[in-house]
Protein backbone atom coordinates (compact mmCIF):
# COMPACT_ATOMS: atom_id res chain seq x y z
CA UNK A 1 0.00 0.00 0.00
CA UNK A 2 1.11 3.14 -1.27
CA UNK A 3 0.04 6.54 -0.54
CA UNK A 4 0.44 9.78 -1.94
CA UNK A 5 0.06 12.79 -0.40
CA UNK A 6 0.56 16.76 -1.02
CA UNK A 7 -0.76 19.66 -1.59
CA UNK A 8 -3.24 20.68 -4.35
CA UNK A 9 -2.64 20.10 -8.04
CA UNK A 10 0.88 18.89 -7.75
CA UNK A 11 -0.44 15.89 -10.02
CA UNK A 12 -0.91 13.19 -7.70
CA UNK A 13 -4.00 11.44 -9.45
CA UNK A 14 -2.13 11.93 -12.88
CA UNK A 15 1.20 10.12 -11.30
CA UNK A 16 -1.68 7.23 -10.12
CA UNK A 17 -3.68 6.96 -13.67
CA UNK A 18 0.33 7.24 -15.39
CA UNK A 19 1.39 4.23 -12.72
CA UNK A 20 -1.56 1.96 -13.70
CA UNK A 21 -1.64 2.78 -16.88
CA UNK A 22 -5.76 3.09 -16.70
CA UNK A 23 -7.58 6.41 -16.06
CA UNK A 24 -8.13 5.71 -11.68
CA UNK A 25 -8.89 9.20 -10.89
CA UNK A 26 -10.22 12.38 -12.31
CA UNK A 27 -7.63 14.91 -13.05
CA UNK A 28 -8.18 18.70 -13.96
CA UNK A 29 -6.19 22.06 -13.97
CA UNK A 30 -7.99 22.78 -11.33
CA UNK A 31 -6.95 22.37 -7.73
CA UNK A 32 -9.07 20.37 -5.16
CA UNK A 33 -10.36 18.01 -7.96
CA UNK A 34 -9.64 14.24 -5.95
CA UNK A 35 -12.39 14.06 -2.81
CA UNK A 36 -12.18 10.76 -2.39
CA UNK A 37 -9.43 7.51 -0.95
CA UNK A 38 -8.84 6.24 -4.39
CA UNK A 39 -7.02 2.98 -5.17
CA UNK A 40 -4.87 2.43 -8.65
CA UNK A 41 -3.78 -1.22 -8.89
CA UNK A 42 -0.67 -1.89 -10.44
CA UNK A 43 0.10 -5.52 -10.48
CA UNK A 44 3.66 -6.50 -12.79
CA UNK A 45 5.53 -9.22 -12.49
CA UNK A 46 5.03 -10.83 -9.31
CA UNK A 47 4.99 -7.27 -7.41
CA UNK A 48 1.32 -5.60 -6.61
CA UNK A 49 1.55 -2.05 -5.35
CA UNK A 50 -1.61 -0.47 -4.31
CA UNK A 51 -1.56 2.97 -4.95
CA UNK A 52 -3.70 5.04 -3.12
CA UNK A 53 -4.83 8.67 -4.40
CA UNK A 54 -5.85 11.27 -2.07
CA UNK A 55 -6.95 14.37 -1.88
CA UNK A 56 -4.60 17.60 -2.03
CA UNK A 57 -4.03 18.66 1.75
CA UNK A 58 -5.04 22.39 1.80
CA UNK A 59 -5.07 25.03 4.88
CA UNK A 60 -7.76 27.05 3.55
CA UNK A 61 -10.58 25.19 5.52
CA UNK A 62 -13.35 27.38 4.36
CA UNK A 63 -16.15 24.65 4.40
CA UNK A 64 -17.03 21.34 5.89
CA UNK A 65 -16.09 19.62 2.09
CA UNK A 66 -12.72 21.15 2.64
CA UNK A 67 -12.23 19.82 6.67
CA UNK A 68 -13.75 16.41 5.41
CA UNK A 69 -11.07 16.47 2.04
CA UNK A 70 -8.13 16.84 4.53
CA UNK A 71 -9.44 14.48 7.27
CA UNK A 72 -9.84 11.75 3.99
CA UNK A 73 -6.08 11.84 3.32
CA UNK A 74 -4.49 12.26 6.71
CA UNK A 75 -6.95 9.28 7.26
CA UNK A 76 -5.92 7.15 3.95
CA UNK A 77 -1.91 7.62 5.87
CA UNK A 78 -3.01 4.70 8.28
CA UNK A 79 -1.70 1.19 7.39
CA UNK A 80 0.30 1.98 4.53
CA UNK A 81 3.63 0.83 4.03
CA UNK A 82 5.13 3.72 1.92
CA UNK A 83 3.85 7.62 1.34
CA UNK A 84 5.39 9.49 -1.54
CA UNK A 85 5.23 12.71 -0.69
CA UNK A 86 4.47 14.77 -4.33
CA UNK A 87 5.51 18.38 -4.93
CA UNK A 88 6.01 20.49 -8.43
CA UNK A 89 9.54 21.15 -9.69
CA UNK A 90 10.65 24.75 -8.82
CA UNK A 91 7.25 25.70 -6.95
CA UNK A 92 7.21 25.25 -3.02
CA UNK A 93 4.49 26.89 -1.69
CA UNK A 94 2.92 27.22 2.17
CA UNK A 95 0.29 24.81 1.44
CA UNK A 96 3.60 22.25 0.52
CA UNK A 97 4.90 22.86 4.18
CA UNK A 98 1.83 22.30 5.81
CA UNK A 99 1.52 18.97 4.00
CA UNK A 100 4.87 17.63 5.03
CA UNK A 101 4.47 18.85 9.07
CA UNK A 102 1.29 16.51 8.63
CA UNK A 103 3.98 13.63 8.43
CA UNK A 104 5.87 15.06 11.07
CA UNK A 105 4.70 12.06 13.76
CA UNK A 106 4.83 9.73 10.94
CA UNK A 107 6.64 6.60 11.64
CA UNK A 108 6.29 5.16 7.66
CA UNK A 109 8.80 5.24 5.18
CA UNK A 110 8.52 8.54 3.37
CA UNK A 111 9.71 8.84 -0.36
CA UNK A 112 9.96 12.64 -2.22
CA UNK A 113 8.44 12.81 -5.79
CA UNK A 114 9.29 15.90 -7.68
CA UNK A 115 6.74 15.92 -10.41
CA UNK A 116 6.58 17.99 -13.49
CA UNK A 117 9.83 17.84 -14.09
CA UNK A 118 8.92 18.73 -17.84
CA UNK A 119 7.68 22.15 -16.60
CA UNK A 120 11.46 23.09 -16.12
CA UNK A 121 13.34 24.26 -19.33
CA UNK A 122 16.55 24.66 -17.90
CA UNK A 123 17.31 21.10 -15.85
CA UNK A 124 19.97 22.85 -13.55
CA UNK A 125 17.34 24.91 -11.64
CA UNK A 126 16.11 21.48 -10.49
CA UNK A 127 18.84 20.12 -8.32
CA UNK A 128 18.99 23.08 -6.14
CA UNK A 129 14.84 22.91 -6.07
CA UNK A 130 15.35 19.00 -5.12
CA UNK A 131 17.93 19.31 -2.48
CA UNK A 132 15.94 22.67 -0.86
CA UNK A 133 12.85 20.30 -0.45
CA UNK A 134 15.14 17.32 0.35
CA UNK A 135 16.83 19.01 3.02
CA UNK A 136 13.14 19.65 4.99
CA UNK A 137 12.75 16.09 6.08
CA UNK A 138 14.80 12.89 6.00
CA UNK A 139 13.39 11.01 2.88
CA UNK A 140 14.01 7.68 2.56
CA UNK A 141 14.64 8.19 -1.23
CA UNK A 142 14.01 11.11 -3.91
CA UNK A 143 12.92 10.38 -7.46
CA UNK A 144 12.56 13.32 -9.98
CA UNK A 145 10.18 12.37 -12.89
CA UNK A 146 7.12 13.77 -15.15
CA UNK A 147 3.95 11.85 -14.90
CA UNK A 148 2.02 13.89 -17.90
CA UNK A 149 4.76 12.86 -20.11
CA UNK A 150 5.78 9.28 -18.27
CA UNK A 151 9.36 10.03 -17.86
CA UNK A 152 11.66 8.41 -14.90
CA UNK A 153 8.24 6.51 -13.91
CA UNK A 154 10.08 2.96 -13.54
CA UNK A 155 12.94 4.44 -11.53
CA UNK A 156 9.74 5.34 -8.96
CA UNK A 157 8.28 2.00 -9.29
CA UNK A 158 11.59 0.14 -8.45
CA UNK A 159 11.54 2.44 -5.50
CA UNK A 160 8.19 1.30 -4.60
CA UNK A 161 9.02 -2.26 -4.51
CA UNK A 162 11.72 -2.40 -2.28
CA UNK A 163 9.04 -1.16 0.43
CA UNK A 164 6.36 -4.19 -0.44
CA UNK A 165 6.22 -6.78 2.36
CA UNK A 166 5.70 -10.19 0.89
CA UNK A 167 2.32 -11.66 0.95
CA UNK A 168 -0.88 -12.48 -1.18
CA UNK A 169 -1.89 -9.96 -3.54
CA UNK A 170 -4.85 -7.87 -2.00
CA UNK A 171 -6.53 -7.23 -5.46
CA UNK A 172 -6.86 -9.57 -8.17
CA UNK A 173 -4.61 -9.63 -10.87
CA UNK A 174 -7.24 -7.68 -13.47
CA UNK A 175 -8.63 -5.21 -11.01
CA UNK A 176 -6.89 -1.62 -11.51
CA UNK A 177 -8.60 -0.07 -8.73
CA UNK A 178 -11.13 -0.24 -5.99
CA UNK A 179 -14.14 2.03 -7.03
CA UNK A 180 -16.45 0.28 -9.15
CA UNK A 181 -18.59 1.80 -12.65
CA UNK A 182 -20.80 3.61 -10.60
CA UNK A 183 -18.04 5.84 -8.71
CA UNK A 184 -16.12 6.02 -11.76
CA UNK A 185 -19.23 6.80 -13.65
CA UNK A 186 -20.40 10.07 -11.01
CA UNK A 187 -16.76 11.50 -11.02
CA UNK A 188 -16.81 11.40 -15.24
CA UNK A 189 -19.70 14.00 -14.57
CA UNK A 190 -17.47 16.00 -11.72
CA UNK A 191 -14.70 16.00 -14.03
CA UNK A 192 -16.52 17.45 -16.46
CA UNK A 193 -18.13 19.88 -14.84
CA UNK A 194 -14.72 21.12 -12.69
CA UNK A 195 -13.69 21.75 -16.39
CA UNK A 196 -16.02 23.72 -17.79
CA UNK A 197 -17.33 25.79 -14.53
CA UNK A 198 -15.50 28.76 -13.30
CA UNK A 199 -15.42 30.26 -9.88
CA UNK A 200 -16.50 28.24 -6.51
CA UNK A 201 -19.07 26.21 -8.75
CA UNK A 202 -16.33 23.52 -9.34
CA UNK A 203 -15.84 23.45 -5.57
CA UNK A 204 -19.44 22.72 -4.48
CA UNK A 205 -21.27 20.18 -6.72
CA UNK A 206 -21.62 16.76 -6.02
CA UNK A 207 -22.56 13.73 -7.77
CA UNK A 208 -25.35 11.69 -7.28
CA UNK A 209 -25.84 8.13 -9.13
CA UNK A 210 -29.37 7.37 -9.14
CA UNK A 211 -29.56 4.63 -11.98
CA UNK A 212 -27.12 2.73 -13.28
CA UNK A 213 -28.79 0.28 -15.27
CA UNK A 214 -26.68 -2.49 -17.33
CA UNK A 215 -29.19 -4.94 -17.83
CA UNK A 216 -30.20 -3.42 -21.35
CA UNK A 217 -28.32 -2.74 -25.23
CA UNK A 218 -26.37 0.41 -23.52
CA UNK A 219 -25.64 0.83 -19.48
CA UNK A 220 -28.47 3.25 -18.26
CA UNK A 221 -27.37 6.27 -16.23
CA UNK A 222 -29.09 8.81 -13.98
CA UNK A 223 -26.83 11.43 -12.27
CA UNK A 224 -27.97 14.04 -9.92
CA UNK A 225 -25.88 17.23 -9.64
CA UNK A 226 -26.17 18.60 -6.72
CA UNK A 227 -25.63 22.50 -6.38
CA UNK A 228 -25.04 24.86 -3.17
CA UNK A 229 -27.26 27.63 -4.34
CA UNK A 230 -30.52 28.32 -6.28
CA UNK A 231 -28.38 30.49 -8.34
CA UNK A 232 -26.14 27.68 -9.46
CA UNK A 233 -28.83 25.92 -11.03
CA UNK A 234 -29.36 27.80 -13.83
CA UNK A 235 -25.40 28.33 -14.40
CA UNK A 236 -24.84 24.68 -14.73
CA UNK A 237 -27.86 24.13 -16.61
CA UNK A 238 -27.01 27.11 -19.08
CA UNK A 239 -28.70 29.37 -21.70
CA UNK A 240 -31.92 26.79 -23.10
CA UNK A 241 -29.64 23.85 -20.95
CA UNK A 242 -26.58 24.32 -22.96
CA UNK A 243 -24.26 23.52 -20.26
CA UNK A 244 -25.67 20.22 -19.35
CA UNK A 245 -25.62 19.45 -22.82
CA UNK A 246 -22.19 19.77 -23.41
CA UNK A 247 -20.75 17.92 -19.95
CA UNK A 248 -23.62 15.58 -20.47
CA UNK A 249 -21.41 14.52 -23.89
CA UNK A 250 -18.43 15.14 -22.82
CA UNK A 251 -18.97 13.19 -19.35
CA UNK A 252 -20.93 10.32 -22.09
CA UNK A 253 -18.05 10.12 -25.05
CA UNK A 254 -15.74 9.52 -21.83
CA UNK A 255 -17.69 6.87 -20.29
CA UNK A 256 -18.41 4.90 -23.40
CA UNK A 257 -14.56 4.67 -23.93
CA UNK A 258 -13.78 3.58 -20.34
CA UNK A 259 -16.48 1.17 -19.85
CA UNK A 260 -16.83 0.10 -23.42
CA UNK A 261 -19.88 0.04 -23.92
CA UNK A 262 -22.88 2.56 -25.45
CA UNK A 263 -24.09 4.92 -22.29
CA UNK A 264 -27.26 6.73 -22.09
CA UNK A 265 -26.45 9.33 -19.40
CA UNK A 266 -29.11 11.96 -18.01
CA UNK A 267 -28.28 14.63 -16.02
CA UNK A 268 -30.38 15.79 -13.48
CA UNK A 269 -29.85 19.45 -11.09
CA UNK A 270 -31.25 19.98 -8.05
CA UNK A 271 -30.41 22.16 -4.78
CA UNK A 272 -29.22 21.09 -1.40
CA UNK A 273 -28.94 24.48 -0.12
CA UNK A 274 -25.30 25.39 1.57
CA UNK A 275 -24.63 21.38 1.43
CA UNK A 276 -20.58 22.48 1.16
CA UNK A 277 -21.04 24.20 4.71
CA UNK A 278 -22.82 20.82 6.46
CA UNK A 279 -21.07 17.97 7.37
CA UNK A 280 -24.07 15.65 7.23
CA UNK A 281 -24.50 16.76 3.90
CA UNK A 282 -21.12 16.61 2.72
CA UNK A 283 -20.99 12.91 4.20
CA UNK A 284 -24.43 12.12 2.58
CA UNK A 285 -23.09 13.06 -0.53
CA UNK A 286 -20.60 10.16 -0.46
CA UNK A 287 -17.23 12.16 0.92
N1 LIG B 1 3.35 19.74 -17.21
C1 LIG B 1 2.90 18.78 -16.38
N2 LIG B 1 1.67 18.89 -15.88
C2 LIG B 1 1.25 17.91 -15.04
C3 LIG B 1 2.06 16.81 -14.69
N3 LIG B 1 1.37 16.04 -13.83
C4 LIG B 1 0.17 16.63 -13.66
N4 LIG B 1 0.07 17.75 -14.39
C5 LIG B 1 -1.07 18.68 -14.48
O1 LIG B 1 -1.29 19.26 -13.21
C6 LIG B 1 -2.69 19.49 -13.00
C7 LIG B 1 -3.15 18.83 -11.72
O2 LIG B 1 -3.02 17.44 -11.83
P1 LIG B 1 -3.76 16.44 -10.84
O3 LIG B 1 -3.27 15.07 -11.13
O4 LIG B 1 -5.24 16.65 -10.88
O5 LIG B 1 -3.20 16.94 -9.43
P2 LIG B 1 -3.58 16.42 -7.97
O6 LIG B 1 -2.36 16.50 -7.15
O7 LIG B 1 -4.24 15.09 -8.06
O8 LIG B 1 -4.62 17.53 -7.51
P3 LIG B 1 -5.79 17.41 -6.37
O9 LIG B 1 -6.63 16.23 -6.70
O10 LIG B 1 -6.51 18.68 -6.53
O11 LIG B 1 -5.09 17.29 -5.06
C8 LIG B 1 -3.39 18.92 -14.25
O12 LIG B 1 -3.63 19.99 -15.15
C9 LIG B 1 -2.37 17.95 -14.81
O13 LIG B 1 -2.50 17.77 -16.21
C10 LIG B 1 3.38 16.72 -15.26
O14 LIG B 1 4.17 15.81 -15.04
N5 LIG B 1 3.73 17.74 -16.08
MG1 LIG C 1 -6.10 14.46 -7.51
Amino acid sequence: MVALVGRPNVGKSTLVNALVGEKVSIVTPKPQTTRHRIIGVLTRDDVQIALVDTPGLHTSQKTALNRVMNETAVASLAGIDLVLFVVEAGQWRADDAAALARLEKLNTPVGLVVNKTDRVADKTELLPFIEDVAARRAFDFVVPLSAQKADNLDALIQECVAYMPEGPYLFPEDEYTDRNMRFLAAEAVREKLMMHLQQELPYSVAIEIERFDTSGEQIEIHACIWVARDNHKSIVIGRGGAMLKKIGRAARLDLVDRLGQRVDLRLWVKVRDNWIDSEASVRDLGH
